[in-house]
């Protein structure tokens, strides 16, 4: 875990390019919104002048506590 008003900086080697998403896997950050997208460009790949990539990340929302909603998940047969 990385501790809250601090940094941390991953290094790893890319094996390929594209746009990808992250999230935590830490207790239920993801389902609060510890998640966002990564766009990994190919190396020495010319971008086209005027093309512009967007990126759209979808999700449902709750505002319900999700320890709650797990709870409920797994009482409730339905
Ligand atoms: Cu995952």
């Amino acid at each position: 875990g990385i501790p809250a008003n601090s940094t941390f900086t991953y290094k790893f080697k890319l094996k390929q390019s594209g746009t990808y998403w992250y999230h935590s896997h830490t207790g239920f950050q993801e389902q609060t919104g510890m998640r966002g997208a990564i766009v990994v460009e190919a190396k020495g790949r010319e971008r086209h002048p005027i093309a512009e990539d967007h990126v759209i990340l979808l999700s449902d929302w709750t505002h319900r506590d999700p320890h709650n909603l797990l709870k409920l998940l797994k009482q409730r047969a339905g």
